[in-house]
Formats: structure tokens, sequence, C-alpha cells
């Protein structure tokens, strides 16, 4: 299916993938893949406790033991000014802990030795004397006035860290006052946790000599993480060189900094040597960026025939013990306030509450799109809600209130503008692909047997590409992206960007831009992402920015290229500018299509032969500032049939016709797709990190925190509709975290739709069998 990487015109081709023959051959350069000469190993102490007072920490015999080069503690970090670090959201975290631990698992001490055996087993040794604190699980707890104060480093005394609004709040009270139909329903979106295959970890190289520090890190956003670094050691950021190798998978966990991070480079920097630190299975599940943990309830105030009105959305939202989400500053929620999704409400009023808890941090991790998975699946449940109430089938139902067409630019209540988006096109084509009205149909049969079968449907729209500057920022640092293309004299290309992927393809999608943009193959251009002393500055890959931010900045950049390129070729062909074309391939004399030049003989003359006065070389860079986020859409169908004996769930069929406008690689695209599909998937039905009431964390390791595998995992079944972004250079729109945002309605649809006749109006996720099997047994049902 995949297309040669030597096609020209590579733009809109599944050209195979560039990055594949490495990896396929094991050959590919991740972080524990390097060993640097006199390296050594770092492991952490970390929290039996969720809660608890440090009376004392031990650290001589640890300091003792074999090969033990050094220990590091709170205190330790605290007369270098390094005990707490600031978060990406306006929250500071403790590298390691003083005074007392917030969460179990929480960073207690660093230990540094030759092996990381000897580390592990020295780590044994550093005794800590702990004195238990009463433990707040619950956030509807944390605000209770009585419930203990977690936070003593903030002057607010309660464990409410932000209040957030967006929308008109009368305007919407006053619809819901005369409003025939109001439907109400509590959602809770699970605490769950990206879990990539390869864990978070680094390697600190500080040369004494040089002052340079070398940091080997899986990061998303390495640039970003320089700066971070920079002002928080007060090391000049020019001598900082930030390198994400290969990243075995991000999923946004890579995206924060974590305190391993700051103890390696102390380390470093004491010892100058090299410290390697990667966290186990362990570490990664119950201390790193979680994602989710919304508690949201939601009304809609609706006619008699469910056309809507307003919508009243009220969250608590779970952050742990520090809010260490990454988000835009402006939004503490994320980008959740797009929570009225396709549907044109008239009004809309939506808040969230943060709140501390004795658990990890973390907050916006699994492609999560800043919080627009909560919201995506919050409206496309309550849509289902209210189409039960009303009697009208959901397909219809949400027909009945999509924004139009031609409504686009369409300004939302809560303050976004859509760019475009054909909503009914797209639902149309997935109600025929899958053959909605016979499947109602065959429901209608098996329900008059007794038997279990739901149609779930989602038609969820995705905002991504933060950002507009003007808007978006994380910690005051602006959020464009950026692209640098230099072209040899061979025609050959390399070209650097300033985001960093994880698997998502960008070394074969940006070359086909640029081969798309310069006339050349995917084959010519080699992508480089993830050194910072190479790479233009950008912001890193989340969000599903790197399309909408680097992808324009890539194409404008090319785009600069092709002007001085065409000067040349003007002069090659010994006519004026303004009567040189270029048709994809090459640049030709107007009206003499036999006098041609490719961008290989015009790349070989910008270093040889170039018209007088012209500077040489060929070569540009972009900073690409969008002037709005993309708008993605899709429409999402599930099926599924209950095992009334077991309660087990089987998706029969799922289909997903995504929208991300002018596609790059549809091979890549569908890849994605499938990824984030499997994901929703697993989110809907096994994936959960609970906590006991003494903040034990109960799902440490892939035992308890299941990943499905390719036995679990449905069969996907995926097409699509282009609607072109209006003002990306190319048109595209992100895609990554589609399938995620809009998946676990659809399957959540699908269940109560199939129990609907035993009166359920709402089940949370995940979605055991166990969970189904009770409810079956409640309502008398048998095998
Ligand atoms: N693409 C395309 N045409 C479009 C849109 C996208 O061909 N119209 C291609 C892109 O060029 C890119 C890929 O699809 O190669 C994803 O693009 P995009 O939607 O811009 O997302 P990002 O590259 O910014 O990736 C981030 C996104 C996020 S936020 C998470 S989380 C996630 C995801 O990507 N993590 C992943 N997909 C992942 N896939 C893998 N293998 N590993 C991860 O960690
Ligand atoms: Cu929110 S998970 Mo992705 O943005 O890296």
């Amino acid at each position: 299916m995949a297309v040669r990487q030597t096609e020209l015109r590579p733009l809109g081709k599944s050209v195979g993938r560039k990055e594949d023959p490495r990896f396929i051959r094991g050959k590919g350069r991740y972080l524990d893949d390097i060993s640097l000469p006199g390296m050594l190993y770092m492991c952490l102490v970390r929290s039996p406790y969720a809660h608890a007072r440090i009376k004392s920490i031990d650290t001589s015999a640890a300091l003792q033991a074999p090969g033990v080069k050094l220990v590091i503690t709170g205190e330790d970090l605290a007369a270098m000014n390094l005990a707490w670090m600031p978060t990406m959201a306006n929250d500071q975290q403790m590298v390691l802990a003083t005074g007392k631990v917030l969460f179990q698992y929480q960073e207690v001490a660093a230990v540094i030795a030759e092996t990381r055996e000897q580390a592990e087993d020295a780590a044994q040794l550093v005794y800590v004397e702990y004195e238990p604190l009463p433990v707040v699980v619950d956030p509807f707890k944390a605000l209770e006035s009585d419930a203990p104060i977690l936070r003593e480093d903030r002057e607010q005394k309660s464990n409410l860290i932000f209040h957030w609004e967006a929308g008109d709040k009368e305007a919407t009270e006053e619809l819901f006052r005369n409003a025939p139909v109001v439907v109400k329903q509590d959602v809770r979106f699970p605490r769950v946790h990206p879990s990539p295959l390869e864990p978070c970890g680094c390697i600190a190289d500080y040369n004494s000599a040089t002052g340079k520090l070398t940091w080997y890190v899986t990061s998303q956003a390495p640039h970003a993480h320089r700066t971070v670094l920079s002002l928080v050691s007060g090391l000049p950021e020019h001598q900082i060189r930030v390198i994400s190798p290969d990243v075995g998978g991000g999923f946004g966990n890579k995206v924060p900094v974590y305190p391993g991070y700051v103890c390696a480079i102390v380390a470093s920097l004491k010892l100058g040597k090299p410290v390697k630190w990667i966290e186990t299975r362990t570490e990664n599940t119950t201390s790193t960026g979680f994602a989710r943990d919304y508690h949201m309830t939601a009304e809609i105030a609706a006619e008699e025939d469910g056309r809507v009105l307003a919508l009243r959305v009220k969250t608590i939202a779970d952050h742990g013990a520090f809010d260490a989400a990454a988000d835009p500053s402006k939004f503490p929620a994320g980008l959740f306030s797009i929570v009225t999704g396709s549907y044109d409400f008239k009004e809309a009023f939506v808040e969230v509450d943060g709140v501390y808890t004795n658990k990890a941090p973390g907050g916006v991790a699994y492609r999560c799109s800043f919080r627009v998975t909560e919201a995506a699946y919050l409206i496309e449940r309550v849509m289902d809600v209210l189409a039960r109430r009303v009697g009208v089938d959901p397909a219809e139902l949400r027909r009945r209130n999509f924004i139009r067409k031609e409504q686009f630019p369409y300004k939302s209540p809560t303050g976004w503008t859509y760019d475009s988006g054909d909503y009914e096109k797209t639902l149309a084509l997935a109600l025929e692909k899958i053959g909605y009205e016979q499947l109602r149909k065959e429901q209608a049969e098996k329900r008059a047997r007794g038997e279990l079968m739901g149609i779930g449907i989602s038609t969820f729209t995705e905002v991504v590409g933060a950002g507009p500057s003007h808007t978006f920022d994380i910690m005051g640092i602006k959020m464009f992206d950026s692209a640098q293309i230099r072209v040899h004299p061979t025609g050959k290309v390399i070209a650097r960007l300033g985001v960093r992927h994880q698997g998502q393809g960008h070394e074969t999608t940006f070359a086909q831009i640029i081969a798309e943009e310069l006339g050349l193959s995917t084959d010519d251009v080699i992508v480089e992402e993830g050194d910072t002393d190479t790479a233009p500055y950008g912001l890193g890959t989340y969000a599903s920015r790197s399309t909408p931010t680097a992808g324009g900045a890539a194409a404008l950049c090319a785009r600069r290229i092709r002007e001085k390129a065409k000067k040349i070729a003007a002069h090659l062909l010994e006519v004026g500018e303004d009567d040189v074309v270029f048709d994809g391939v090459g640049f030709s004399a107007k009206g003499l299509a036999s006098r041609t030049v490719t961008m290989k003989d015009i790349a070989f003359a910008a270093y040889t032969n170039v018209p007088e006065g012209m500077e040489p070389g060929l070569e540009a860079t972009y900073y690409y500032d969008p002037p709005n986020l993309t708008f993605p859409h899709g429409a999402y169908i599930a099926v599924v049939d209950i095992d009334k004996g077991t309660g087990a769930v089987k998706v029969r069929r799922f289909l997903a016709v995504d929208d991300c406008g002018t596609v790059i690689n549809p091979m890549i695209v569908e890849g994605q797709v499938h990824g984030g599909l499997t994901e929703g998937f697993a989110i809907a039905f096994m994936q959960d990190i609970p906590f006991d009431e003494d903040g034990n964390c109960l799902a440490t390791n892939w035992m308890d925190y299941l990943v499905p595998t390719a036995l679990d995992t449905p069969k996907w079944e995926t097409d699509r509709t282009v609607t072109p972004s209006p003002h990306h250079p190319i048109g595209a729109k992100g895609v990554g975290e589609s399938p995620n945002v809009g998946s676990p309605a659809a399957f959540v649809n699908a269940v109560v739709d199939a129990l609907a006749p035993l009166g359920v109006e709402h089940i949370d996720m995940p979605i055991y069998p166990w969970k189904v099997w009770k409810i079956l047994r409640e309502h008398g049902v048998t095998e």
C-alpha cells in the first residue's frame, strides 16, 4: 500500500516511513542505548506513605555501600535553592521532599553509584523516619472546610488550586430557567496513565572543563526543557545542549520536567561525571504525569424536539499533590471549554475547580489535546442522555444540532473560533458506511429476543495546533514553531524542526511537505528533530500541534527557498523572473515547457553560478505563528454485543471517519488513528489508577494497569472526509489525538445503548465485565 520514497509530488501519498528500517531492525537509538565513558547510575528513594512528616533521613549506611558516590536529600538541594522547582502550570513541585511527603512514591532521596544494581541496593539503606499524617484521596472531601491542608508552602490555606470559568453565566441561567427540557448527568473520567513502552529517563553529562552540560532526555519538548533548566539552574542556556534521542512513545508523559531529571543533573554537576537515570515501570506508573481524573456534571437545556439551547458544566479536577499539568498559562483547565463540541449551543457556562489531593501530580497527558478528551467525552455522552430523554435517535439528534457548514468560521459561546468543518457530511458517510439503518433493525430484532446489542455514536470536534502566540504560552514561552531547511549543492536537503516526534512519523511527513514544495522526492530530504544545538527553537510535539505549527513552518520555509530558487531559475533559463513557472517538479520558462531546470540544477547553481549580486547558498529559517488553532472533527460509530452470562462487552465493529483537513500521508494518519483508537478502547474498558483510603496506589504496574494486546483490540475500520483548514499553509489540521478524544464516548454510548432497555442511563469507565455483570444481575437478567 505504501508508495516509494523516490516519487515526486509526494504530498497526500502513502509514502513508506523513512524511520521504519532502523526501528524494525532494532537500530533505533533510545536513551538506554546510550552509554558514556565513566557513566554512573542514579536510583531514587521513594515514599511509602501518601502523606507523612519526615522526621529524619539517615544516609550513612547508603554512603558506605559498595560503589556509592553520592547520596542527595531534599536538605542538600535546599542548600542549593533547588529543593523545589516550578511546574509548567504556575505551581511549584518538590524535587526531593523536605518537611513532608505528599504522595506515595514521591521522590525523597537520590543515590548515585557505579552500577544501577549498586544504586538500587544502596537506596534500600537510606533510612527515613516518617510520621504519618491524615490522607486526602477524595477531591470533594479535599474541599471541605475541615480537610487537612496539604500544601504548607502556599499562602492560600485551602486545597483549592484554582477556580476557572468560561462562557456567560447569566445568559446561560436565563435559558435554563425557561427551557422545556433539562437533562443532567454526572460523568467521571477516571485517572489513567499514558504508559509509554519506554519509561522516562535521562543522562546528564556535565563537562567541568568546558562548563557545558549535555543532557540526553526522553523529551517531547527539548527546547522548552532547556529554557526551564536554564532558569532553574542558572546555567547559561548556550551551555546546555538537550538531546532527545529516539523516543519510545510519549503520549504526553514526556512533556513535564521530573524530579529525577534535576537530581541527575545535580549529581553530574557535583561529580563531574555522566549520570544515567531510567525509571522502572512502577516508577513511571506511580509518579509521572497521569491523565484525566475529572469529575464532571453537565446539564443541557433543550427544546422538546431536542434542539439544544444551553450547556452548564461543573467540574472538580483532581490534580494530585502539585499542579504539574503542562497547560498553556492562560488555561488552567486546558482547552476544556471546547465542551460545546460540534453543536450550536446558544449559550454555555463552564466551571472547573482544580484541587490538591495526596496523589501523584500530572493531569495533561495521554493523547489529551489539553483536556479535550474530557470535554468531548462529556458532551458526546450527555447528548445521548438528551436523545433518550426526548425520544429522538442519537444520530438524528446530533444532525439537528450540528453547527452547519455555512456557519464557519463559527464563534462558540465559550469563545473559540472554529476554522472549518462539515459535520453533516462526515456523519452521513459514517452512517452509510456502517449500515446504520440495518444495524438498528438488527438491534430491534435482537432486543425482541432479549439479546443485548448496542450502537454508539460520537461526532466530536477537536481543537489543536497551539498556538497563536497571542493566546498561548507555557511558562511565558510563546507557542509557535519553526523549521530550518538547507539545500546542499547536489539538491539534497536537511531540514530541522522545533518539534520532536515520538513515533508519529515526522521524518516522513515533514519530508513530504518540503519535497512537495521544492519539487523533490521524500528520499532527497532528511528531517532531524530533537537536538537543541542544531534545531531552531520550538515548543515540541504534543497536543497534536506539530502539523498545524511546524508543518506550517516547513511549508512556508520551503516556499522561502523556492522564491530564491525562482530567481536562480530565471538566471539559468535566461528569462525574467516573472516568466518562470513552477509546476511542482521543475521550473520552466512560460510557454516553453521544454526549457526546464530542476531544483537539483538550481541547488548546484546556488553554490557555483548565482546571478550577479546574489548571496550564494540555498537555505532558510521560518518561525510560524499560526493565526488560529485548527479544528479537526470526526464521526465514530461502535457496535457492541454484551454477554449476559459474563458481562463481557465485545466490540463487533468500530468505524472512525476523521476529518483532519489536507492529509499529508494517508497511511501514517491511519496508523495514528489505529493507535489512538486502541488507547481509547483501553480507557473505556480496562484502565484506571485507583487508590485506597490511605492513598496507596493500587495500579502500580502492567499486571494491574492494563495495556491492550493485539488479541484484545478490535479491528478498526477507517475513512475520511477532507475539509481543509482555511488558514494553514497546506490546509492540514492535526490528527494524532482525535481518535482518543472521540472514541471513549462511542464505546460507552454503545454499551449504554445495549443496556437501555433495562433503564440504564449511564455507566462510568472503565467498563469492566464485572460492572456490567452487576448491572445485569441487579436488573434480574440471567443467561
Ligand atoms: N499527519 C498527516 N496529515 C494530517 C495530519 C497529520 O499526515 N492532516 C501526520 C503528521 O504529519 C504526523 C502524524 O500524522 O506525522 C501526527 O501528526 P499531528 O496530528 O500533527 O500530531 P503530532 O505530530 O504533534 O503528534 C502528537 C500526537 C500526540 S499529542 C500524542 S499524545 C501521540 C500521538 O501524536 N503520541 C504518540 N501519536 C503518537 N504516536 C506514536 N507512535 N507515539 C506517540 O507517543
Ligand atoms: Cu496531551 S498527550 Mo499529547 O499532547 O503529547
